[in-house]
């Protein structure tokens, strides 16, 4: 572990090549380990022993450099006593109300998750380990329920200065869950705010940078990566005195992100629609990726979004090895 080329990059040390993990490497793309569990994931999450051997398959079999905490972006919100029902199509749908949600969040503390505090520990023993929480936008749309197709419904409440309250405790207690695991063991947090790119810089300057920068500040005690899709033109605008790693979708050129982004590692960004393609085709598109980044010291391998669960294992250990094969000093 002393050697692994992930813990080195996140933490700036020279290292001799490129790092590489994906996400949604675990739950998604290795269903067939789930399935035989046939429980929901929140039943999985608080069995430590389960979790730990889902969050740690993919380093076994692709060969990634680190594992991802096996759990959901809603999982604080259920551990509060808040649940959802999957939904096929659209995910984790709530069956509580806002005002229930106030009520049940008032008087959680994340610092009770200690399933997680040992999954975390389980892993660690195997490969480095990536906690992680939803963002306070992505995490409130779940939680209000919201199928609107740009979330516009949870944009327009907020305009209206409605469920400011649910949003700045959701917000305090993710943040709070990030802190418990960088104290638990992780050895960076991840968030995750997939929808921040829905909004404009008035709303997202207004209502949101505050609980984001927030929400880094409280996990920053480790290495922090932050997660955004079509969240381009908020670049100049990220909290950056908080985030190490930056991964955007692949709509964003990485070297753009790296003249923007003064001091801010690179992660990603891959179409992870290449692995749905051929050998030839995805390690050309990778390499095309590569070729962006000019500080490779400073970048982690990843895609711009989550593995299809379509994708075919082989691709990905392909690419894995490929991404490894490439030496940076
Ligand atoms: O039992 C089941 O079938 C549950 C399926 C499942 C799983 C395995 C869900 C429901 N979430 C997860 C795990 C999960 N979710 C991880 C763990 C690590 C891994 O899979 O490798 C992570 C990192 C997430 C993050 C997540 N969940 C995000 C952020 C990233 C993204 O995809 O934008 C979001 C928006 C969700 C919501 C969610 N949870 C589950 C579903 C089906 C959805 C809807 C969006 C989606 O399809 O991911």
């Amino acid at each position: 572990m002393q050697e692994s080329e992930f813990l080195k990059a996140i933490t700036g040390q020279h290292h001799k090549r490129i790092p590489v993990w994906y996400m949604r490497q675990a739950g998604r793309h290795l269903s067939a380990l789930r399935d035989r569990l046939n429980a929901p994931i929140f039943e999985t999450v608080k069995r430590p022993e389960i979790a730990s051997a889902v969050s740690l398959a993919p380093v076994a079999e692709l060969g990634v450099d680190a594992a991802i905490i096996f759990a959901d972006i809603t999982t604080p919100l259920e551990a509060a006593g808040l649940k959802f029902d999957l939904r096929p199509g659209y995910g984790p749908y709530p069956e509580f109300s806002a005002e229930q949600a106030v009520e049940e969040l008032e008087r959680f503390d994340p610092f009770t998750m200690d399933y997680i505090g040992a999954q975390i520990r389980k892993v660690k023993e195997r490969a480095p380990v990536i906690g992680f929480v939803g963002g306070p936008f992505t995490l409130l749309t779940y939680a209000l329920g919201d199928t609107t197709r740009d979330k516009q419904r949870t944009k327009a409440l907020l305009m209206l200065g409605k469920h400011r309250d649910l949003l700045s405790l959701i917000s305090k207690r993710i943040a709070e869950y990030a802190e418990a695991q960088a104290e638990w063991g992780a050895d960076a947090v991840q968030v995750f705010e997939s929808w921040l790119g829905l909004l404009d810089r008035a709303t997202y300057e207004g209502i949101f940078k505050e609980h984001l920068t927030e929400v880094l500040r409280r996990a920053s005690a480790v290495p922090t990566i932050l997660f955004c899709r079509w969240c381009s033109g908020l670049i100049s605008y990220l909290p950056t005195q908080h985030i190490s790693f930056f991964n955007p979708d692949w709509s964003v050129s990485l070297s753009s992100v790296e003249r923007a982004m003064e001091g801010v590692g690179l992660q990603g960004n891959l179409d992870p629609a290449y692995a749905l393609t051929d050998p030839r085709t995805l390690l050309q598109a990778a390499d095309s990726v590569i070729s962006q980044v000019s500080d490779r010291q400073r970048y982690i391998f990843n895609m711009g979004h989550g593995v299809y669960p379509e994708t075919d294992t082989a691709m990905l250990k392909a690419l894995t090895d490929h991404v490894k094969s490439i030496r940076i000093a």
